[in-house]
């Protein structure tokens, strides 16, 4: 039963599991009306943290459940730059942010968070066993040790180490465009001839096999940052939003533009008022061009985002940016369109 306007190839989906190439990497669709259940999720990295959410979905589980185990994935990889292993901030230090949000407009998160590996499972503790939304620093720090996270090193990664050492030779802060899928920056070129990519984030949406919306976002934030500082990603409303009636949306880029505009809640505010999720994204972006005009120019943020009846689809400032998207026919890297040509 399939339900879709415009079908994707399906010669672009495949079912070799752990397959990423380029053939996987094509070119969004207008609208593509997919089956429940779905999960997507931002950069190449998505395509294995979607495999795990997959797991979760096509058994018929729980979309929280899904998101959750779908970016531990990628906070647990050594090779990646969104949990621990991340690039710290300007004194040195990882701090970590994460927020989850599920069917019932229940959400949770923790932002400037140290020494944890699982920053999303702590989010997803605040918002069932507290009252709060939302704890920071210190006290999201105790809280996880109470609830059973072990307390980590707080060692850097050695390619973190690297990035840092030659980040202090000019402790210039100058975010670098689409720099989440190129590992720890400029500083690593070795790691982009390899072809080694990482990233600093994932954001995740999806739609379990009950229609039900929940998403994810965590991340290591802007790499050599103020110390304190906070992105998009651990705000409600600005790195994820999930409206189970209308849709889901998360952000990444730079987090200080998403928050401005609420990213995430102004997507599915366009999605409510009709607009497929392609074209809430691309509203939200042209939003954030109007703000920022020439410096536009400079940074990046793209918007991945689900509608109730399953419709996925994307938009960014930039080029270079990729979302994975995950269905019965399989999985599926694509670049979305993008703003500046
Ligand atoms: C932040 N939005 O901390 C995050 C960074 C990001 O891919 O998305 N990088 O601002």
């Amino acid at each position: 039963m399939l339900n879709r306007r415009k079908f994707i190839k399906a010669s672009a989906f495949t079912s070799v599991a752990g397959l990423v190439s380029q053939q996987l990497l094509t070119n969004e669709p207008e609208e593509a009306v997919l089956n429940n259940p779905v999960v997507i999720s931002t950069w190449d990295a998505g395509l294995e943290a979607n495999k795990a959410a997959w797991e979760v979905l096509s058994t018929g589980g729980r979309a929280l459940d899904a998101v959750e185990k779908g970016v531990m994935v990628t906070e647990a990889s050594i090779n990646c730059c969104v949990g621990l292993g991340g690039n710290p901030d300007r004194e040195g230090r990882v701090t970590l942010d994460a927020s989850i949000m599920d069917e019932n407009y229940n959400c949770g998160s923790v932002a400037f968070l140290e020494r944890i590996k699982h920053p999303i499972s702590v989010a997803r503790r605040v918002m069932e066993k507290t009252p709060h939304v939302m704890l920071v620093g210190d006290g999201a720090q105790q809280f996880a040790v109470a609830e059973g996270f072990p307390l980590e090193s707080g060692e850097l990664s050695p390619d973190a180490k690297k990035a840092y050492e030659n980040w202090l030779k000019k402790s210039e802060y100058k975010p670098v465009i689409n720099i989440e899928n190129k590992g720890h920056g400029p500083f690593a070129p070795q790691q982009l001839e390899n072809g080694d990519w990482n990233h600093d984030t994932i954001g995740m949406v999806a739609m379990d096999a009950k229609g039900n919306l929940s998403g994810s976002c965590t991340t290591s934030g802007m790499g050599f940052k103020m110390r304190g500082r906070l992105g998009d990603s651990p705000i409600i409303g600005a790195g994820l939003f999930v409206d189970n009636e209308v849709g889901a949306c998360t952000a990444t880029g730079q987090g200080e533009d998403v928050i401005r505009v609420a990213g995430s809640h102004s997507v599915v505010e366009a999605m409510r008022s009709g607009l497929s999720p392609e074209a809430a994204c691309k509203k939200i972006i042209e939003r954030i061009v109007r703000i920022k005009k020439e410096q536009a120019k400079d940074i990046q943020v793209a918007f991945i985002a689900i509608n109730k009846k399953g419709v996925v689809g994307a938009y960014a400032l930039h080029k270079g940016f990729s979302y994975a998207v995950r269905t019965t026919k399989g999985e599926q890297l694509i670049k979305p369109k993008h703003y500046f040509k």
